[in-house]
């Protein structure tokens, strides 16, 4: 075989290789949602870009799943080997007040390797788009057997005539959610994020969340389940222009970090919400 056409097979095999790729390894990390999903004990990055679902095999990226999707999170809410998938979708007609996206169905997606390949399976959907679904996340907070999986609305209530954030707990039994403590609010201020953390000693997770007051200051408080509600442990000093709450693990200890921005610039900072 002489050496142009080598090179030739050569082209033809690594555009078909790259032609396996739905799309660009360096912009599909920027502003994108990335969470880390183990499947048969292997670690993907599961990413959501432009409310589409995308996941890196050994720098290939490859789209998961067709449904829209406005929020995600990836848990393992049944114990089982494999971390599962949950997501809400998104409304593509509808947006809130502030004119910001809202979701309809939340859906739990299996995560399995069928013949070598990653295949995401629909085991759970449900309409929620009567009460505006914006987040989801999930913890167990009573540490029993039933994983809570948490979801930010945005409605009024029967007691309560604003149309505001609320915050809504289910409990996933295997094969639903069932209603575990669907709140009016944590408290008089703005919900604008939620993160879960084990901070305190007793069984469960505790809810940090970061709030805005009518000042527009910004506070991060951490919140225990207690039997039928929440009781407020601890509340941080004042933010400006806070935009998110994550949990991040640093030197092998569990933090709030919170995200604000100040002059212009994008800030990351720890909170130490116990001593
Ligand atoms: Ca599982
Ligand atoms: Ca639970």
């Amino acid at each position: 075989m002489n050496k142009k056409k080598s090179f030739l097979i050569l082209s033809i095999i690594l555009i078909l290789f790259s032609g396996c790729s739905d799309k660009n390894l360096s912009d599909i990390y920027s502003n994108s949602k990335v969470e880390i999903a183990k499947i048969d004990n292997i670690s993907y990055n599961i990413i959501l870009k432009d409310n589409e679902m995308f996941i890196d095999i050994d720098k290939n990226i490859y789209k998961l799943v067709e449904e829209k999707i406005l929020d995600m999170k990836i848990y393992n809410i049944d114990n089982t080997q494999n971390d599962e998938l949950l997501v809400i979708g998104l409304n593509e007609n509808g947006v809130n007040i502030d004119e910001n996206k809202l979701g309809d169905d939340v859906i739990i997606y299996k995560l399995k390797v069928i013949e070598d390949k990653i295949t995401a399976t629909e085991i759970y959907r449900q309409d929620f788009s009567d009460i505006k679904p914006w987040m989801i996340d999930a913890a167990n907070i009573d540490g029993d057997n039933h994983t809570e999986v948490f979801v930010g609305v945005n409605k009024r209530t029967i007691f309560y005539e604003k149309v505001r954030n609320r915050p809504f707990y289910y409990s996933w039994d295997g094969e639903k959610l069932y209603k575990k403590w669907t709140g009016s609010f944590f408290s008089d201020k703005e919900l604008i994020d939620v993160t879960f953390i084990d901070l305190l000693d007793k069984n469960g997770y505790e809810t940090a969340v970061l709030e805005k007051d009518e000042e527009g200051r910004y506070t991060v408080s951490l919140y225990s389940w207690l039997s039928f509600g929440f009781i407020k442990v601890i509340e941080s000093d004042f933010y400006y222009d806070a935009t998110s709450i994550d949990t991040v693990l640093v030197d092998d200890k569990y933090y709030i970090e919170i995200k604000y921005k100040k002059d212009g610039k994008a800030y990351k900072e720890l909170l130490e919400l116990v001593n």
